[in-house]
């Protein structure tokens, strides 16, 4: 089934100027880009889009990354898009991500890990509504 997905391209793809291998690689996997924009996230968006990790020890570190620099936020569509983006990102430590998948290839390690993606259908239909309005959605 057509399903949308989030994805943000994290600061460390920006910097290291990965956005457009891995925007490559999404095209290649089928996903349809149907929404983007470049942002820095404020403080307050980063809190605010994590709060589930709110009482992780590593929180204030995530949304310290998180609004170092520039990311970008996509919505994209597929079948299965949710399932299908998680198997391609890998795992969430970089460094333990499967062969061929975009934090194995693009990551630094379990925080610098390249790229988000929603982890369930419920969360991408959140996620999505947090960045783009209805008529951003084409
Ligand atoms: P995923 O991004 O694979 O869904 P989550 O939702 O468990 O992983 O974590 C959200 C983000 O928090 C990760 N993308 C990563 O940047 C960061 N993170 C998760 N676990 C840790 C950890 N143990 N230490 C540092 N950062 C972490």
């Amino acid at each position: 089934m057509r399903e949308r997905t989030l994805t943000i391209l994290k600061p460390d793809t920006v910097a290291r100027r990965n956005v457009g291998a891995i925007i490559s690689r999404l095209e290649q996997e089928g996903f349809e880009i149907i929404g983007a924009k470049r942002l820095q996230l404020t403080e307050e968006q980063a809190k605010a889009f994590y709060a589930v990790h709110r009482e992780r020890p590593f929180y204030r570190s995530l949304v310290e990354f998180m609004t170092s620099g520039p990311v970008w936020v996509m919505a994209l569509e597929r079948d299965n898009a949710v399932e299908h983006l998680r198997r391609v990102m890998g795992a969430t430590d970089s460094a333990k991500a499967e062969k061929g998948t975009i934090r194995a290839q693009f990551g630094t390690n379990i925080e610098r890990n390249a790229i988000h993606g929603s982890d369930s259908p419920e969360n991408a239909r959140q996620e999505v509504a947090f960045f783009f309005s209805a008529a951003e959605l084409v």
